[in-house]
């Protein structure tokens, strides 16, 4: 049996983590059974969800989980494209991961009104007096870590305007497609799908909202993905 390790749902979010979404669209993409537990975080390898463990094996990351699943379960991703898109497929999701990704943890973690709706939260298991001092610390990691990758420096204006030349992108590439790369999903739809999910989550507050539902094929995009992976789940519904 697979452990997937997660954070939780955040809003209408299937986990307040894009990668954890990811983790999980490419198990059920492999149609491999898993369990979900939320209480890994202090024992991940690598500090960071999500990870698995499949069968007494550990894999963080969730490249190498892809990895994993690719070696053990002989699962193709990206069955049916060519060596070009597939090198496309695996650029589009880095554009996601190292740049549109951090473009979301800015909003959330930066903005103190779209931290107080959300990653405030993770904090509350800590006791009530240390609670606030530990909820700033973390912020001020995440701070640190986004000038460190650079997204960071720029004004809250200014990486929207990164934000939203690829949230376009994104746009331009499906195009009138079911999914990135044609009309049937591959390996980067997980990552596409649970970035922009993660961006449009209307309880934020963001201008990268508006950007992604301003292209009505991402809007159906996001819908059809949803509906494909995760059809029963609804607005808050997916409960520890
Ligand atoms: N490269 C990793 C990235 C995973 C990642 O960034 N996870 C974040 C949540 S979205 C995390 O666990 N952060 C906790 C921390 O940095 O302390 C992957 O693909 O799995």
């Amino acid at each position: 049996m697979i452990i997937l390790y997660k954070f939780g749902p955040m809003h209408s979010l299937i986990d307040a983590s894009p990668f954890v979404v990811k983790a999980e669209i490419m198990l059920k993409m492999a149609g491999l059974e898993y369990e979900a537990d939320y209480d890994g975080f202090n024992k991940a390898p690598k500090g960071k969800l999500p990870y698995i463990n499949d069968d007494g094996k550990v894999i963080a990351d969730s490249v190498f989980i892809r990895m994993h699943i690719e070696d053990k379960y002989k699962f193709d991703f990206d069955a049916g494209l060519d060596e070009r898109q597939r090198g496309i497929a695996w650029a589009i999701e880095k554009m996601v991961e190292d740049h549109l990704y951090w473009a979301m943890v800015r909003e959330r973690w930066l903005e103190d009104d779209n931290f107080n709706k959300g990653p405030r939260a993770f904090f509350d298991k800590a006791p009530a007096l240390i609670r606030p001092l530990i909820a700033a610390m973390v912020q001020k990691k995440v701070r640190k870590n986004l000038y460190g990758q650079g997204l960071g420096r720029h004004s809250r204006t200014e990486a929207n305007i990164l934000a939203g030349r690829a949230v376009d992108a994104l746009a331009a590439i499906l195009g009138k497609r079911q999914f990135i790369m044609s009309d049937q999903p591959c390996g980067a739809d997980a990552m596409v799908f649970a970035n922009l999910a993660s961006m449009a989550e209307p309880a934020f507050n963001s201008p990268m909202i508006d950007r992604i539902n301003s292209h009505a094929n991402l809007e159906a995009y996001l819908k059809r993905m949803k509906q494909r992976y995760f059809p029963d789940v609804q607005g808050k519904l997916l409960k520890k």
